[in-house]
Protein backbone atom coordinates (compact mmCIF):
# COMPACT_ATOMS: atom_id res chain seq x y z
CA UNK A 1 0.00 0.00 0.00
CA UNK A 2 1.01 3.33 -0.55
CA UNK A 3 1.70 5.99 1.91
CA UNK A 4 -0.72 8.89 1.87
CA UNK A 5 -1.28 10.36 5.13
CA UNK A 6 0.92 11.21 8.09
CA UNK A 7 -1.70 11.12 11.29
CA UNK A 8 -0.56 13.61 14.43
CA UNK A 9 -1.18 13.46 17.57
CA UNK A 10 -1.13 16.58 19.53
CA UNK A 11 -0.09 16.90 23.15
CA UNK A 12 3.23 15.55 23.93
CA UNK A 13 3.93 14.90 20.06
CA UNK A 14 3.79 18.02 18.02
CA UNK A 15 4.99 19.82 21.86
CA UNK A 16 5.53 19.61 25.02
CA UNK A 17 2.18 20.47 26.30
CA UNK A 18 1.45 18.59 29.04
CA UNK A 19 3.02 20.98 32.16
CA UNK A 20 1.19 23.93 30.21
CA UNK A 21 -2.37 21.90 30.59
CA UNK A 22 -1.75 21.46 34.45
CA UNK A 23 -0.95 24.62 35.03
CA UNK A 24 -4.17 25.73 33.52
CA UNK A 25 -6.12 23.10 35.04
CA UNK A 26 -4.57 24.06 38.32
CA UNK A 27 -5.22 27.68 37.91
CA UNK A 28 -8.73 27.21 36.97
CA UNK A 29 -9.49 25.30 40.28
CA UNK A 30 -7.81 28.01 42.27
CA UNK A 31 -9.96 30.84 41.01
CA UNK A 32 -12.62 28.92 41.04
CA UNK A 33 -12.11 28.39 44.75
CA UNK A 34 -11.33 24.88 44.94
CA UNK A 35 -8.55 23.51 47.13
CA UNK A 36 -7.04 21.46 44.65
CA UNK A 37 -3.94 21.62 43.15
CA UNK A 38 -2.35 18.44 40.50
CA UNK A 39 1.58 18.31 41.31
CA UNK A 40 3.74 16.87 38.61
CA UNK A 41 3.65 13.18 40.26
CA UNK A 42 -0.13 13.11 40.30
CA UNK A 43 -0.93 13.94 36.73
CA UNK A 44 1.32 11.56 35.63
CA UNK A 45 -1.03 8.79 36.97
CA UNK A 46 -4.05 11.27 36.06
CA UNK A 47 -2.89 11.29 32.35
CA UNK A 48 -4.07 7.46 32.31
CA UNK A 49 -7.48 8.62 31.83
CA UNK A 50 -7.76 10.97 28.11
CA UNK A 51 -9.43 13.88 28.06
CA UNK A 52 -10.13 16.98 30.60
CA UNK A 53 -13.32 16.35 31.67
CA UNK A 54 -12.79 12.51 31.91
CA UNK A 55 -9.83 13.46 34.23
CA UNK A 56 -11.48 15.93 36.53
CA UNK A 57 -13.60 13.49 36.88
CA UNK A 58 -11.28 10.64 37.00
CA UNK A 59 -9.80 12.76 40.02
CA UNK A 60 -12.96 13.04 41.92
CA UNK A 61 -13.69 9.49 41.71
CA UNK A 62 -10.58 8.20 42.36
CA UNK A 63 -8.92 10.54 45.27
CA UNK A 64 -12.43 12.14 47.00
CA UNK A 65 -10.76 15.91 47.10
CA UNK A 66 -12.61 18.17 49.68
CA UNK A 67 -15.78 19.55 47.36
CA UNK A 68 -15.57 16.55 44.96
CA UNK A 69 -19.48 15.33 44.87
CA UNK A 70 -20.64 19.11 44.45
CA UNK A 71 -18.19 20.09 41.69
CA UNK A 72 -19.29 17.23 39.73
CA UNK A 73 -22.30 18.98 37.83
CA UNK A 74 -19.45 22.07 37.47
CA UNK A 75 -17.24 19.79 35.44
CA UNK A 76 -18.31 21.51 31.90
CA UNK A 77 -18.13 24.74 32.62
CA UNK A 78 -14.85 24.39 34.96
CA UNK A 79 -13.25 22.72 31.96
CA UNK A 80 -14.62 25.32 29.67
CA UNK A 81 -12.92 28.07 31.58
CA UNK A 82 -9.18 25.74 31.65
CA UNK A 83 -9.54 25.46 27.87
CA UNK A 84 -9.74 29.23 28.05
CA UNK A 85 -6.64 29.62 30.33
CA UNK A 86 -4.67 27.01 28.03
CA UNK A 87 -4.90 28.83 24.86
CA UNK A 88 -4.06 32.29 26.71
CA UNK A 89 -0.74 30.58 27.90
CA UNK A 90 0.07 29.10 24.70
CA UNK A 91 -0.47 32.16 23.11
CA UNK A 92 1.49 33.77 25.42
CA UNK A 93 4.53 31.48 24.17
CA UNK A 94 4.27 28.58 27.05
CA UNK A 95 4.83 25.32 24.67
CA UNK A 96 7.85 24.75 21.79
CA UNK A 97 7.54 22.78 18.75
CA UNK A 98 9.23 19.32 19.24
CA UNK A 99 12.14 18.50 16.90
CA UNK A 100 11.70 17.89 13.73
CA UNK A 101 7.51 17.95 13.71
CA UNK A 102 7.53 21.63 11.76
CA UNK A 103 9.92 20.01 9.24
CA UNK A 104 8.16 16.56 8.31
CA UNK A 105 4.63 18.05 8.40
CA UNK A 106 6.12 20.97 5.43
CA UNK A 107 7.86 18.13 3.70
CA UNK A 108 4.71 15.78 3.47
CA UNK A 109 2.76 18.35 2.54
CA UNK A 110 5.28 19.52 -0.20
CA UNK A 111 5.48 15.55 -1.51
CA UNK A 112 1.99 15.26 -1.50
CA UNK A 113 1.21 13.68 1.31
CA UNK A 114 -2.35 14.77 3.51
CA UNK A 115 -1.29 15.30 7.28
CA UNK A 116 -3.98 15.13 9.66
CA UNK A 117 -4.59 15.51 13.46
CA UNK A 118 -6.28 12.79 15.36
CA UNK A 119 -6.12 13.83 19.48
CA UNK A 120 -8.44 14.05 22.66
CA UNK A 121 -7.74 17.35 23.58
CA UNK A 122 -10.41 20.06 22.67
CA UNK A 123 -10.57 21.62 19.09
CA UNK A 124 -9.57 25.14 20.66
CA UNK A 125 -6.49 23.86 22.27
CA UNK A 126 -5.41 22.60 18.63
CA UNK A 127 -6.19 25.56 17.13
CA UNK A 128 -3.80 27.31 19.38
CA UNK A 129 -1.03 25.00 19.31
CA UNK A 130 -1.28 24.89 15.42
CA UNK A 131 -1.01 28.97 15.53
CA UNK A 132 1.37 28.97 17.79
CA UNK A 133 3.78 26.47 15.78
CA UNK A 134 2.84 27.27 12.14
CA UNK A 135 1.59 30.72 12.35
CA UNK A 136 -1.64 32.39 11.82
CA UNK A 137 -3.00 30.01 9.29
CA UNK A 138 -1.55 26.86 11.35
CA UNK A 139 -5.06 24.48 11.09
CA UNK A 140 -5.23 25.21 7.30
CA UNK A 141 -2.41 22.95 6.79
CA UNK A 142 -4.18 19.98 8.13
CA UNK A 143 -6.61 18.12 5.76
CA UNK A 144 -8.31 17.01 8.76
CA UNK A 145 -8.83 17.68 12.19
CA UNK A 146 -10.07 15.24 14.47
CA UNK A 147 -10.60 16.50 17.74
CA UNK A 148 -11.86 15.90 21.74
CA UNK A 149 -15.67 15.29 21.98
CA UNK A 150 -16.34 14.32 18.57
CA UNK A 151 -16.36 10.66 18.91
CA UNK A 152 -17.56 9.53 22.07
CA UNK A 153 -14.58 7.33 22.97
CA UNK A 154 -11.67 8.84 23.56
CA UNK A 155 -8.09 7.14 23.46
CA UNK A 156 -6.94 4.50 23.83
CA UNK A 157 -9.78 3.52 21.97
CA UNK A 158 -9.49 3.61 18.28
CA UNK A 159 -12.59 5.52 17.06
CA UNK A 160 -10.59 9.29 16.78
CA UNK A 161 -7.97 7.18 14.33
CA UNK A 162 -10.95 5.65 12.68
CA UNK A 163 -12.87 8.69 12.20
CA UNK A 164 -10.11 10.78 10.86
CA UNK A 165 -9.61 7.72 8.51
CA UNK A 166 -12.68 8.21 7.21
CA UNK A 167 -12.74 12.20 6.64
CA UNK A 168 -8.84 11.42 4.75
CA UNK A 169 -11.06 8.95 2.77
CA UNK A 170 -8.30 6.20 3.36
CA UNK A 171 -7.69 2.96 4.86
CA UNK A 172 -5.86 2.05 7.42
CA UNK A 173 -2.41 1.05 5.41
CA UNK A 174 -2.15 3.88 4.16
CA UNK A 175 -1.63 6.37 6.79
CA UNK A 176 1.07 6.54 9.67
CA UNK A 177 0.27 7.78 12.87
CA UNK A 178 3.04 10.25 15.05
CA UNK A 179 2.29 9.28 18.88
CA UNK A 180 3.84 10.01 22.35
CA UNK A 181 1.91 7.81 24.75
CA UNK A 182 1.03 4.24 25.36
CA UNK A 183 -2.82 5.31 25.36
CA UNK A 184 -2.06 6.86 21.75
CA UNK A 185 -0.01 3.91 20.48
CA UNK A 186 -2.91 1.14 21.26
CA UNK A 187 -5.38 3.74 19.75
CA UNK A 188 -3.95 3.69 16.74
CA UNK A 189 -2.46 -0.16 16.71
CA UNK A 190 -6.35 -0.54 17.15
CA UNK A 191 -7.65 1.29 14.20
CA UNK A 192 -5.06 -0.62 12.20
CA UNK A 193 -2.24 2.19 11.52
CA UNK A 194 1.22 1.53 12.10
CA UNK A 195 2.98 3.67 14.57
CA UNK A 196 5.62 6.13 15.24
CA UNK A 197 6.29 6.67 18.87
CA UNK A 198 7.97 9.50 20.22
CA UNK A 199 7.63 9.33 23.71
CA UNK A 200 7.54 12.76 25.85
CA UNK A 201 8.14 13.99 29.42
CA UNK A 202 5.34 12.16 30.80
CA UNK A 203 4.96 9.32 28.52
CA UNK A 204 8.75 8.43 28.81
CA UNK A 205 8.68 4.82 30.51
CA UNK A 206 5.46 3.69 29.11
CA UNK A 207 4.86 0.24 26.89
CA UNK A 208 5.38 1.27 23.63
CA UNK A 209 5.16 -2.10 22.15
CA UNK A 210 3.81 -2.80 18.98
CA UNK A 211 5.19 0.89 17.23
CA UNK A 212 7.16 0.22 14.11
CA UNK A 213 10.04 2.66 15.99
CA UNK A 214 10.30 4.25 19.25
CA UNK A 215 12.61 7.32 18.57
CA UNK A 216 13.51 10.39 20.92
CA UNK A 217 12.24 12.48 18.93
CA UNK A 218 11.41 13.27 15.04
CA UNK A 219 15.57 14.66 14.87
CA UNK A 220 16.61 17.17 12.45
CA UNK A 221 19.89 16.83 10.09
CA UNK A 222 22.05 18.87 12.85
CA UNK A 223 19.77 17.05 15.76
CA UNK A 224 19.33 13.58 15.01
CA UNK A 225 17.45 11.76 16.85
CA UNK A 226 18.06 8.89 19.40
CA UNK A 227 16.65 5.67 18.47
CA UNK A 228 14.97 3.73 20.89
CA UNK A 229 13.24 0.80 19.62
CA UNK A 230 11.86 -1.02 16.40
CA UNK A 231 13.00 0.36 13.01
CA UNK A 232 15.08 3.75 11.86
CA UNK A 233 18.37 2.45 13.77
CA UNK A 234 20.20 3.56 10.37
CA UNK A 235 18.72 7.39 10.52
CA UNK A 236 18.85 10.35 11.97
CA UNK A 237 16.01 12.02 11.20
CA UNK A 238 12.20 10.78 9.77
CA UNK A 239 11.34 12.30 6.35
CA UNK A 240 8.44 10.68 4.64
CA UNK A 241 11.20 8.62 2.28
CA UNK A 242 11.96 7.08 5.58
CA UNK A 243 8.59 6.20 6.40
CA UNK A 244 7.48 5.41 3.37
CA UNK A 245 10.54 2.65 3.81
CA UNK A 246 9.55 1.51 7.43
CA UNK A 247 6.11 0.53 6.27
CA UNK A 248 6.89 -1.37 2.99
CA UNK A 249 9.40 -3.45 5.21
CA UNK A 250 6.97 -4.01 8.06
C1 LIG B 1 -3.72 14.41 25.67
C2 LIG B 1 -4.79 14.50 26.66
C3 LIG B 1 -5.60 15.71 26.81
C4 LIG B 1 -4.98 16.88 27.52
C5 LIG B 1 -6.04 17.81 28.02
O1 LIG B 1 -4.27 14.09 24.43
O2 LIG B 1 -5.05 13.51 27.32
O3 LIG B 1 -6.70 15.31 27.56
O4 LIG B 1 -4.22 16.46 28.63
O5 LIG B 1 -6.86 18.28 27.01
P1 LIG B 1 -3.42 13.86 23.05
P2 LIG B 1 -8.41 18.70 27.30
O6 LIG B 1 -2.02 13.46 23.41
O7 LIG B 1 -4.21 12.77 22.34
O8 LIG B 1 -3.47 15.14 22.29
O9 LIG B 1 -8.47 19.31 28.68
O10 LIG B 1 -8.77 19.67 26.22
O11 LIG B 1 -9.22 17.43 27.21
MG1 LIG C 1 -0.16 12.64 23.27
Amino acid sequence: MTLRALIFDVDGTLAETEETHRQAFNETFAKRGLPWSWTADNYRRLLEVTGGKERIRHFIATQNPPGGPDAISAIPALHAEKTIRYAELIDAGAAAARPGVVRLVQEARAEGLKVAIATTTSQPNVVAILRAMFGPDGESLFDVIGAGDVVPRKKPAPDIFQWTLRRLNLSPAEAIALEDSANGVQAALGAGIAVVTTPSLYSIGQDFTGSLAVLSDLGEPDRPYRHLAGTGAESGWVTPAALRYWLAAA
